[in-house]
C-alpha cells in the first residue's frame, strides 16, 4: 500500500486529489511542517528535501507533488490525455511545477506575518509574477474545459493544488480578474474526488500557531548564521 506523507498545504493537496481520482488505497503518514517533522532524520531518507508530499510505494520512494502525478499517472496509465497531446501535457505539466505552484507560493510567503521585513522590490516581483502566471492560464483555458486537450490529467490536478488558495494569492475576490480560470476551477471543484481529498485529512491535527519554532523549520534563511 501507499504510504503518503502529507500535510494539508497546496503540494501534498494535488497528490490527496490524485489518489482519490485514482481509487488508489493509501495510508497517510502526516508530516507536521509546523512542528519541523519534515527535518527528521526518517523523512529526509524518504525526501531529502525536507518537504511534503513524499510517497512510498512498494519500496519506491516518489517526493516532489509534480513528480509524484507523473509517477502514478504512468503507473497506472491514467489522466495523462491524449498520446497526441504529450507535448501539451509535459510543457503545462512543467509550467505548473516550475511556475504557477512557486511563484504563487513565493507570493505568500512574503504576505506571511513571520516573513522577514522589507524586501519591496521581492513582494512587487513575486506578486507580479503569480498575477501574470494567472493571466497565462486564463488565456489559455478561453474556450477550454480543461489545460491539455479535450480530457482532464494530471495538469488541471495540479494547477488545482494552487489555485485553490487564489485567495491567499489574489485576494477576496481577485479571482474575478480571470473568469477563464475561475469557471475552470469551478469545474474541478464540483469532482467528487475532490470533495474525498478535502476530507481525507480532516482527523488529523496540525499545529496552527506560527511561532518560533515554526519559523525556524520553515524560514530558516531568517535564522542563517
Ligand atoms: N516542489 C515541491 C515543493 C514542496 C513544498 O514546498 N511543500 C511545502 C508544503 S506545500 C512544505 O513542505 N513546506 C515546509 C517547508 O518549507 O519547510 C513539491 O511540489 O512537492
Amino acid at each position: 500500500m501507499i504510504r503518503f506523507y502529507y500535510h494539508h498545504t497546496p503540494n501534498p493537496m494535488k497528490v490527496a486529489l490524485l489518489l482519490e481520482e485514482l481509487g488508489l488505497a493509501y495510508e497517510v503518514v502526516p508530516i507536521d511542517t509546523y512542528r519541523g517533522e519534515q527535518h527528521g532524520e526518517g523523512y529526509l531518507a524518504i525526501n531529502p528535501n525536507a518537504k511534503a508530499p513524499a510517497i512510498e510505494d512498494d519500496g519506491v520512494r516518489v517526493f516532489d507533488s509534480s513528480a509524484i502525478l507523473l509517477y502514478l499517472a504512468e503507473k497506472h496509465g491514467s489522466l495523462l490525455g491524449a498520446p497526441s497531446d504529450r507535448g501539451e501535457l509535459l510543457s503545462w505539466h512543467f509550467w505548473v511545477a516550475s511556475g504557477l505552484g512557486p511563484f504563487s507560493g513565493q507570493w505568500v510567503h512574503f504576505q506571511t506575518a513571520g516573513a522577514a521585513e522589507g524586501g519591496d522590490y521581492a513582494k512587487r516581483r513575486y506578486r507580479f509574477e503569480a498575477e501574470r502566471h494567472y493571466r497565462v492560464l486564463d488565456a489559455h483555458l478561453a474556450g477550454r474545459d480543461f489545460i491539455v486537450g479535450a480530457e482532464y490529467t494530471i495538469v488541471d490536478i495540479g494547477a488545482w493544488g494552487w489555485v485553490d488558495r487564489h485567495v491567499r494569492v489574489l485576494g477576496e475576490g481577485g479571482i474575478d480578474a480571470f473568469p477563464n480560470v475561475r469557471r475552470w476551477f469551478e469545474g474541478v471543484n464540483a469532482r467528487p474526488a475532490v470533495a474525498r481529498a478535502r476530507a481525507m485529512g480532516q482527523d488529523l491535527t496540525f499545529k496552527r500557531d506560527f511561532d518560533e519554532e515554526t519559523a525556524r523549520a520553515m524560514f530558516p534563511s531568517n535564522f542563517a548564521a
